[in-house]
């Protein structure tokens, strides 16, 4: 891979001073900003995950806030999943969906207050759907984007690093709950969530100029714990069967296609864009769905473009990631798989980008 051309477009953050002091080895662009994939090595970053504690640059997952009388109106008309029972101070993972109950973003929402909420996107510019709808609908509430920046503390080591910092209160929030704690006289949401199987937390630093103390503050902290400047692994998130969008899934394919049907309102009872098309896909049942695949043989390359699925040379879906897993020994892969083929324990084909492999569907992923 070439370098990226430092340019105002591609936009750094409040933390990347500290992310290349720390030796980032590679980039990748999310919500047109910097993200890191890679420090030592994926496999090194992998087993110093499962091990330790990192300190993730995540401030590409920008926030769009919804503030006003009618924010919480406009977060139900965006999402299919039931937000009537999501109180102050939690968090949710919601499919968004266009009118055809196509993926737009799977982000994770807060309630902030009765009239306030940040959603925390994944890679889409959903900024612009979001002001539409307010626009469209005549809805008095305010769409910003605001100066938050994620902070993530993930690994076994977290929550210690986390009470340093913070104090013990953090060892009472529970997954997808978030308190409002004080660091150098600021309050900043810090919620238990990340996007890892290992654990930790999400720090929302309010302000650009905090993001530089608070990342030396807990590098120092954590010194003894062998904190490190870390990343969303692609090894461990695919273990974890964690989704990407735009990888794994596209506005092409429907929240029960992602299988993420137990995020959406079951009765069919939620009034939301996407209605009409969820409540026959609902009904239907979906044609394909996402499923742990995995692949024999050696290590395969990552997975820059769609691999295809075959049965006896016929398409019968995609692998969209991939990578070699150390602790399992084998080939991890999340894949789309038409119904006909996805029961655990089909044999399939894969075409990788480094020649044909023999694969199969599995029950589950594996952390
Ligand atoms: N944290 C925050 N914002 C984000 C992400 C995040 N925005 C972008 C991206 N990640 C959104 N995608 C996901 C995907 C999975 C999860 C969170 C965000 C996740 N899933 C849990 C799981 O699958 O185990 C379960 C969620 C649940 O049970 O509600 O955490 O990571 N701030």
């Amino acid at each position: 891979m070439v370098h990226l051309s430092p340019s105002r477009r591609l936009r750094r953050t409040p933390f990347s001073d500290g992310v290349e002091a720390a030796g980032v080895a590679a980039y990748t662009v999310y919500n047109h900003m910097l993200l890191p994939t890679v420090f030592r090595s994926l496999e090194e970053d992998y087993r110093h995950l499962k091990e330790a504690v990192q300190i993730w640059d995540v401030a590409c997952e920008r926030q769009v806030e919804l503030q006003g009388p009618d924010a919480g109106r406009l977060m139900q008309w965006m999402t299919p999943r039931d937000l009537s029972g999501i109180q102050i101070g939690r968090c949710a993972y919601i499919p968004v969906v266009d009118a055809s109950g196509g993926m737009l973003n799977d982000p994770v929402a807060l309630k902030l207050a009765e009239d306030r909420w940040w959603i925390s996107l994944a890679d889409s510019d959903l900024l612009y759907w979001v002001t539409g709808l307010a626009h469209g609908l005549r809805l008095d509430v305010r769409v910003t984007e605001p100066d938050v920046s994620p902070l993530a503390v993930q690994g076994p080591l977290a929550e210690d690093l986390a009470a340093r910092v913070f104090g013990e209160t953090v060892r009472g929030i529970r997954f997808f709950q978030f308190r409002r704690l004080d660091f150098r006289g600021q309050s900043l949401v810090v919620a238990r969530s990340g996007y890892s199987k290992q654990g930790g937390f999400e720090i929302y630093v309010e302000g650009s100029d905090l993001g530089m103390t608070l990342w030396t503050t807990l590098m120092e902290a954590g010194s003894d714990l062998d904190v490190r400047a870390g990343c969303p692994n692609g090894i461990e998130r695919i273990e974890g069967g964690l989704l990407s969008y735009g990888n794994d899934m596209t506005v092409a394919d429907s929240p029960f296609d992602c299988g993420l049907g137990h995020f959406c309102d079951a009765l069919g009872t939620v009034d939301h864009v996407g209605s009409k098309a969820l409540t026959r896909i609902a009904r239907d049942g979906p044609a394909r769905q996402i499923r742990p695949i995995e692949i024999w043989g050696t290590p395969v390359p990552a997975c820059d473009r769609l691999w295809p699925l075959s049965v006896g040379g016929d398409r019968v879906g995609h692998v969209s990631s991939a990578a070699y897993s150390p602790d399992f020994g084998t080939n991890v892969a999340i894949g789309m798989v038409d119904r006909a083929h996805w029961e655990p324990g089909t044999d399939l084909g894969v075409e990788t980008s480094a020649g044909f492999r023999s694969a199969a569907v599995r029950d589950r992923f594996w952390a």
